[in-house]
């Protein structure tokens, strides 16, 4: 019994802790099959989003795809003048998607353009013009101003019309 016991627990033991180790492998393999198929579907969005960004970045200097988008929507330019406390003109109204190129001159004081929607926060040197540029990327009506003291209620402010 104990012969046999020692065979049997030699020669198959050897056996067994392959076959272990072999299923281990197996079920490491196959479960990071499974996880990373369940990650790829799970954050493929995120996936799409990471490598469209880096893709952009390679994409603009040489593609003609991204031009073509340009060509489609256009810059508009306005030359504004801003003081104690106007904005002239006061009302702005440009398309979806147009790149909008303001030239903003401060005749006087200590004013700044400011519209929250998108992200412009322009601090406007006195006498010079000041260029401000943005992609009118959403639809509405969006209010320019200045963020210095009480400008804007004082009335340091102006319409933004994007249709
Ligand atoms: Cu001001």
């Amino acid at each position: 019994m104990e012969e046999k016991n020692s065979i049997v627990g030699n020669k198959p033991g050897l056996n067994p802790m392959l076959l272990g180790g072999l299923v281990l492998l197996v079920i490491i393999v196959v479960g990071g099959v499974y996880i990373s198929l369940q990650r790829n579907s799970g954050e493929e969005k995120m996936d799409d989003a990471e490598k469209a960004a880096p893709a952009v970045m390679q994409v603009v200097p040489s593609s003609s795809p991204s031009s073509v988008m340009k060509a489609e929507s256009a810059t508009k330019s306005f030359v504004l003048e801003t003081g104690s406390f106007y904005f002239t003109p006061d009302k702005i109204s440009v398309k979806k998607g147009d790149t909008v190129k303001l030239t903003v001159t401060n005749k006087g004081g200590m004013h700044k353009f400011v519209i929250d929607e998108f992200q412009v926060k322009t601090l406007l040197p006195t006498g010079k013009p000041t260029e401000i540029t943005f992609v009118a990327d959403k639809v509405g009506t969006f209010e320019f101003y200045c963020a210095i003291g009480q400008h804007r209620v004082m009335g340091q402010k102006g319409t933004l019309v994007i249709e």
